[in-house]
């Protein structure tokens, strides 16, 4: 039996690449195969006495702000990767006086993947040169338990992708911008938006309700029509809107945040005293 293994993986490649080389369009891995990782560049690798994890991201780099992370973790012993890992992570900052840790998703499996999982991260502040952030993972495999942590480099933004800030109700928020490629026209505007229940811990806020208001600084400030106000959706746990930029050029998105019962907790209208938000992100494209 064990020989049935090897053989039906190899028999299945087998008919896939025959069939791939009739239809040169075809890029669809079948689940059978190993994972594809190409689309990736890892960006470090954390390993303790057993296992290996790859941390991959989209261009090999940790951001600040939104950064998501695909995870495999690999049997040193044996060089394989393994399917049925139940992970849990915590990244922490050290500051001088404290720590804290930041707004994530939980581990899931990739779809149609063997041994691929994925999260994301909203690292809302880095040190200096990037310092000060760990990625610490707990996992259990096969029923034993691991745990394994590294030192990660967390980018600086240039733009600010992320807003801390406190609400009037005394809770504090921390607001993300999914990064997405801006073109002159309506664009999809995703956010995160958690509030900081301890230091450690950040939840999903999903009844609250946030305007959106873009700027051209530079242009007398003026703003853009057809914008609509991001939403929470529950399937992604993320607020999803529109917003008009109507030329190329820096941004301010400015915003206001009202909780369950319309009552506004942070930000402010434009006026021409106020040429912007307290809860503000920026785009330049
Ligand atoms: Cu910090």
């Amino acid at each position: 039996m064990k020989t049935l293994k090897y053989i039906f993986p190899i028999l299945f490649s087998i008919f896939f690449i025959a069939c791939s080389n009739d239809d040169d369009d075809a890029t669809i891995i079948p689940p059978n195969t190993d994972d594809s990782v190409e689309h990736l560049m890892l960006a470090t690798t954390i390993t303790n006495d057993t296992h290996e994890i790859e941390v991959y991201t989209e261009d090999g780099k940790i951001h600040q702000g939104y950064t998501e992370f695909t995870f495999r973790l690999k049997d040193i012993a044996t060089e394989t990767y393994i399917s049925d890992v139940d992970f849990s992570w915590t990244p922490v900052m050290q500051m001088p006086s404290m720590q804290h840790s930041c707004p994530t998703s939980s581990i899931t499996k990739v779809a149609d993947s063997k041994a691929l999982y994925t999260a994301y991260a909203i690292f809302q502040m880095t040190g200096e040169n990037g310092m000060g952030w760990t990625l610490n993972f707990e996992y259990t495999t096969g029923g034993e338990t691991f745990d394994a942590s590294k030192e990660i480099n967390v980018k600086a933004a240039t733009k600010k992708n992320v807003s801390v800030f406190m609400g009037s109700n005394g809770t504090k928020y921390i607001l993300g911008l999914i990064p997405a490629k801006s073109e002159i026209g309506i664009n999809d505007l995703t956010l995160s938006l958690h509030k900081m229940t301890s230091m450690m811990q950040f939840d999903v806020i999903e009844d609250h309700s946030i305007t959106l208001d873009p700027r051209m600084p530079a242009m007398g400030n003026h703003s853009s029509t057809n914008n609509v106000n991001p939403v929470f959706d529950a399937a992604s746990k993320l607020y999803k809107g529109k917003v008009s930029l109507t030329m190329t050029g820096y941004w301010t998105l400015n915003f206001t945040v009202s909780d369950a019962d319309d009552t506004l907790i942070a930000g402010n209208e434009i006026t021409e005293d106020t040429p912007e938000s307290s809860v503000m992100l920026e785009i330049e494209f």
